[in-house]
């Protein structure tokens, strides 16, 4: 295999970054090996970065929506051109297989397509007035520097769901990518750099930051920053949201799931099972849409989970350099002594290890952990089963009645994802009903993870509630004005009030 940080150079080269070396190295989930090291910015870079990009912003909000979209078109190209050396940098750092890190490209391409529709659709409403000679409407403007913080599991596509929206809503961001993520950043950053420069828009409406957690707190406290989008753990977000509402900022969460399926008797089984290990096992488990809880009828359990365990046995596991791997690395060893923690107390809840667990490659990769997806029975949702633990462990639990299986489904604090495969009609209408899955997405014969840009993406309660990628998200980066226009040349109160 070819010399990984010779690869990530030449990856890096092409997509035209420069200046970026520095004595700050992460090392590769994929063997553990330290990757070329990076600058690392001070407060004062920080600082310096937000005045830029709110500099810009004044220039920015006053070029026509559609021209800024021109923008993100030139990016979706130069990402297209380049999909495949980004996507060696997201391997290099996120470990993914490459079919699902170019598959995380495409995302970027996808939301770049998107943003240029949604560049001509910044629409606001009229209503009608109730005095006479009057219009009343609503205009969108944008609301000045966002900041977007990103977690290391998506490097790229959910920062550029925000950049690109942000972007065409006449927006400035500046970005924090994850600590461990940092050239998939450098990558995506120098592309858009070029985008900006063929396009002749300010330099300064985009900025990247290289450092650790502390800059992340100086964007969510930066009064400057109007919007912070950040994606991550629950925990990050209950420090996150509060600090940017006591300033009157806005945010934009994107927390933990714990997203589960329910496995109807009339499902199509063999479809199931595919949603299902691909929802579960993908990624190694490391999307916060991986499917962690699964629901099945009584009925059908032993026979689909005998299924679901021997389809696990031929799961390939190993460095997804290897295009016939299928399930990469954990990100580190702090996820591989959680997974295992959290199967300990699994089995001491009550719960029955099926399959997987056990770290593999050991001698091969003394630094770098490789597990086998996991799969474990329990006799109930117990308290484990409610935590989320980002590595692939799929707790599996029975039921005999549908009303009861979406009680245990939202018995957790986690909203994000959930799915039902079932083949009747009125079970998969009533979990997409008001008394069905409370999640933010609700999906019907297909698995909890791999969402489509179109629509919106985000989920409840601890999930944090924030809304990103399509429909109407772009809204959540701009300010709504109401105007009430009188050309009657009389001046009739609202209400029938008389004055003066
Ligand atoms: C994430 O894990 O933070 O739906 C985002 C999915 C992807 C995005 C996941 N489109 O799985």
């Amino acid at each position: 295999m070819a010399n990984l940080n010779d690869s990530v150079r030449a990856a890096l080269d092409a997509c035209g970054a420069s200046g970026y070396e520095g004595p700050h190295a992460t090392r590769t989930p994929l063997t553990g090996e330290e990757l070329i090291g990076t600058v690392e910015h001070t407060a004062n870079d920080v600082d310096q970065a937000i005045a830029k990009a709110q500099a810009a912003f004044r220039e920015w909000r006053n070029i026509p929506a559609p021209v800024r979209g021109n923008v993100v078109k030139r990016w979706g190209e130069l990402l297209t051109e380049h999909k495949r050396d980004l996507a060696v940098l997201v391997q290099a750092e996120a470990g993914k297989s490459m079919s699902e890190a170019m598959g995380e490209v495409q995302e970027m391409i996808d939301i770049c397509d998107f943003a240029l529709g949604q560049s001509r659709m910044l629409w606001g409403k009229t209503m009608p007035s109730e005095r006479p000679g009057h219009r009343l409407m609503e205009t969108w403007h944008p609301l000045g520097v966002v900041g977007i913080i990103s977690a290391f599991n998506f490097p790229v596509a959910v920062y550029s769901w925000n950049t690109a929206l942000a972007l065409v809503c006449g927006d400035t961001v500046v970005w924090k990518p994850s600590e461990i993520c940092k050239l998939s950043a450098i990558g995506a950053d120098a592309l858009l750099a070029r985008a900006v420069k063929d396009c002749d828009a300010p330099a300064d409406i985009h900025q990247l930051i290289l450092a650790d957690r502390a800059a992340g707190e100086q964007l969510v406290n930066d009064p400057r920053v109007a919007l912070v989008s950040a994606t991550g753990s629950t925990r990050m977000g209950r420090e996150v949201g509060p600090k940017v509402a006591a300033r009157f900022g806005r945010f934009l969460l994107e927390l933990g799931g714990n997203n589960a399926a329910i496995v109807a008797p009339s499902a199509d089984l063999d479809l199931a099972l595919r949603g299902v290990v691909f929802a579960a096992a993908g990624t190694a488990g490391q999307r916060c849409t991986t499917m962690r809880r699964l629901l099945v009828h009584e009925s059908i359990a032993d026979q689909f989970v005998d299924k679901l365990v021997a389809a696990y046995k031929t799961l390939t596991i190993g460095d997804p350099r290897d295009e016939s791997v299928l399930v990469g690395p954990l990100v580190n060893k702090a996820s591989f002594d959680k997974m295992q923690n959290s199967i300990a107390a699994a089995q001491e809840q009550g719960g029955t290890l099926l399959v997987g667990g056990k770290r593999v490659l050991e001698d091969q990769f003394a630094d770098a952990y490789y597990v086998e997806p996991a799969i474990v029975k329990m006799p109930s949702q117990t308290d484990i089963v409610r935590e989320e633990t980002f590595a692939p462990i799929l707790y599996v639990m029975t039921y005999t009645d549908l009303d009861d299986a979406i009680e245990v489904h939202n018995e957790v604090p986690q909203g994000l994802s959930s799915a039902i495969f079932t083949s009747d009609q009125a079970e998969s209408e009533k979990f997409l009903s008001a008394s069905g899955s409370d999640c933010g997405i609700a999906n019907v014969n297909i698995g909890t993870s791999g969402a489509e840009i179109g629509g919106a993406f985000g989920g409840e309660k601890e999930t944090g509630g924030g809304r990103e990628s399509g429909s109407d998200s772009w809204q959540a980066y701009m300010r709504r004005a109401t105007n009430t226009i009188n050309y009657s040349g009389e001046l009739p109160l609202a209400q029938g009030v008389k004055f003066l």
